[in-house]
């Protein structure tokens, strides 16, 4: 086994906050595999921090009209603080705006560099003229050539899911100023991926069949697929400066230096023994991720690493997982349909260990999952409260009843106490049989199925009947479930550590390690237990259709924004047939003579030339038109409309007007005069 286990998490965008799919995909799985590998007592680090360049940040910076350091001081401070308060354990969690970072990742691309590994070239790029920026495919946006939808990206249409490329847009149109974009020419350096082909083949391939199948599948397409040359510089002004001469206003691309953050974080906790962890092949190194990083971790990193040289190891293993739905629809932070960790603990204090609990027992591990606030408050109530809470809070109660809190000895043990302390050690066997292979939900489960087992015990057993008649067995019973007690706060301490902290208090006793694990006399007997407090509190209905009603909210808000952005057109009408449509007479004529109708606002009184005839129309135009504007002009009429009394005026016929659903009206005529009475049709 190797010595040291340097365990890292995807470095969150601070373009915004924290959200359960994060959470879900990445920290609290890797938190959990750090505090039981802690547990162990083998040696961990854990590193993190914020993703602080990048594109989205200069979007974010602009959306709210501040600068890109605002944008990621804010978010850094509100995610940094969230992790923390959620329990989250990690050693370090700084930013790659670091002066550390800079520097280092700058190296890091200097050395390449110097050593001829990456490839110069020229190329045409999307540039907006009127901000001055180049515009990476995502920024760009046109109407789709599948399905006509106006608000296509660059690289994909959301609506039909079509994958596209700039090129493929009509009437494209830059998202950052809406200008339309131009090409221009530019330099950049690229890593060949290409050569590092038949290494990466070998190492993931043949060497890591043991990985998750959704990553070695991902990696087996992209490697099938064939790898090109990728850029690894951008024209942008916030980011790590290009340290090369004549590459002013050229910056590392965001996915360039971000892995090597995970370097300049553990430089920065560590600066005179960081290379014992990144460059000793006694050290295991694991990156929990979400799967839409899986290329730039299992290909693109692990090559850069490979070009660098110098000692560096490569992960051992990538377990990332699939995403997390919420309420059904796809989390999504600039749709704001996400439930953000800030927010969270806020509305919830001090239910660190629910979300905690329904987001690991709900974890997208090998398929996208869904996460809705009924389940929420369901696996809180009838799991956390019904069966671990109930179990311990029984078990407590009892003891300070029938023995004044302290731990009773035990008399006998009958084979029913026997089976239920014979299960300690085989659930033990199996919650780390799946921490070990990266199968938290499965490991919760056993961790629960403990607390079922003690639940069950104590409702066979009924310690409070028994104790009418029999004091000695009750006492037994009571060491039993006390026993049990103690070994829950291990099994769980890696899923629930604020609960099973509470837990330790109640029990009045200290964290027992893990190889405590498994003994039936955590507890000497005559020792004191203090008074019992709940585990954990019912989640009222009150408190989820808050959150309900909040997400209803946001439905309605995207709804209605939606629908005011949609075409102000009136609804088609019923088909109608060649002959009904054949019927109206409809012709062109002149307008001859116009006056208001009086003692109105919007009637005009016309009288028009139709080429047959003579004759006057009372028409409801005068919101539009003036007397004045109106002779001369060319109309079309329908000629055979049945004559009606307008104000004491017959008028006979209609003119024909185009009107917007919301308002404006205007003549519809032909495009050059023709011939009064022309037919129309
Ligand atoms: N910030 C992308 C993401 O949050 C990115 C991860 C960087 S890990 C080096 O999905
Ligand atoms: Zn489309």
């Amino acid at each position: 086994m190797k010595k040291r286990n340097l365990i890292t998490c995807a470095l969150p965008y601070a373009n915004g906050p924290v959200h359960i799919g994060h959470l879900a995909g990445v920290y609290v799985p890797a938190d959990i595999y750090v505090r039981y590998l802690r547990m162990r007592g083998r040696e961990t680090l854990f590193v993190c921090g914020s993703d602080e360049h990048g594109v989205p940040i200069t979007m974010a910076a602009r959306k709210e009209g501040c600068s890109p350091q605002d944008i990621v001081d804010k978010y850094h401070n509100i995610i940094k603080r969230s992790f923390s308060d959620f329990g989250i354990t990690f050693d370090i969690y700084s930013r790659t705006s670091s002066p550390t970072h800079h520097k280092f990742a700058s190296s890091f691309f200097r050395k390449l560099y110097d050593e001829g590994k990456f490839i110069e070239q020229e190329s045409e790029q999307f540039y907006d003229p009127e901000a001055r920026v180049f515009l990476a495919d995502r920024y760009i946006m046109g109407t789709c050539p599948k399905c006509g939808n106006p608000d296509a990206y660059g690289d994909q249409c959301e609506k039909c899911g079509s994958t596209l490329s700039p090129e493929e847009l009509i009437n494209p149109r830059s998202k950052v100023s809406g200008a339309q974009p131009v090409k221009k020419m530019t330099k950049h350096w690229y890593l060949p991926l290409n050569e590092y082909e038949p290494w990466l083949r070998e190492w993931i391939l043949e060497g890591h069949k043991e990985w998750k199948s959704n990553v070695y599948g991902q990696c087996k397409s992209w490697l099938d697929g064939g790898l090109q040359p990728r850029a690894v510089s951008r024209d942008l002004d916030w980011g790590v400066p290009v340290p090369v001469e004549g590459a002013e206003g050229k910056v590392l691309y965001v996915w360039f230096d971000a892995p090597i953050g995970y370097v300049s974080n553990t430089i920065e906790l560590l600066p005179d023994s960081w290379e014992q962890w990144w460059k000793s092949p006694d050290t295991r190194l694991v990156h929990f991720i979400g799967k839409d990083n899986i290329v730039f971790h299992c290909i693109v990193f692990p090559s850069m690493l490979k070009a660098y040289g110098d000692g560096f190891i490569l992960p051992e293993n990538v377990p990332a997982n699939e995403f997390l739905n919420l309420e059904g629809d796809k989390i999504s932070t600039s749709r704001n349909w996400a439930v953000w960790l800030h927010e969270y603990l806020q509305d919830f204090p001090g239910k660190q260990d629910t979300l905690r609990y329904v987001l690991t027992a709900n974890a997208p591990q090998t398929a996208d999952n869904d996460f809705s606030w009924k389940d929420f408050q369901t696996r809180h109530n009838s799991e956390l409260v019904g069966i671990f809470g109930n179990f311990v809070n029984r078990a407590v109660v009892l003891t300070h009843k029938y023995f004044d809190g302290k731990v009773p000895a035990p008399g006998e043990l009958q084979p029913i106490d026997r089976e239920a302390l014979a299960q300690i050690p085989t659930l033990k066997a199996a919650i780390e049989e799946n921490i070990e292979a990266y199968k938290f939900r499965e490991a919760l489960r056993e961790a629960m199925n403990l607390a079922r087992v003690g639940n069950k015990y104590i409702s066979d057993t009924e310690p409070w009947a028994v104790a009418k008649t029999d004091l000695e067995r009750t006492a037994t019973i009571l060491h039993t479930c006390i026993e049990l007690c103690a070994n829950l706060s291990v099994a769980f301490a890696p899923f629930l550590p604020f609960s099973v902290e509470k837990l330790n208090r109640i029990l009045n006793i200290e964290a027992p390690s893990w190889d405590d694990f498994g003994r039936d006399d955590l507890l000497p007997v005559g020792h004191m237990l203090n008074p019992a407090e709940l585990l954990f509190s019912k989640i009222e209905d009150e408190e989820i259709q808050k959150q309900l009603d909040r997400l209803d909210a946001i439905r309605a808000a995207r709804k209605a924004a939606e629908e005011a952005a949609a075409p102000k057109v009136e609804p088609a009408k019923a088909p109608c047939t060649f002959d009904e449509f054949g019927k109206m007479d409809i012709r062109t004529a002149t307008v001859l003579a116009a006056e208001r109708v009086p003692k109105t606002d919007k009637l005009l009184k016309l009288s028009i030339d139709t080429g047959l005839d003579k004759r006057t129309i009372v028409s409801g135009i005068a919101e539009y038109y003036t007397p004045e504007e109106m002779v001369g002009k060319q109309i079309c009429i329908l000629a055979n409309l049945q004559p009606r009394v307008i104000r004491g005026i017959e008028s006979c016929g209609m003119i024909l007007m185009a009107k917007e659903k919301d308002g404006k009206m205007r003549i519809v005529a032909p495009e050059e005069p023709l011939a009064n009475g022309s037919t129309v049709g």
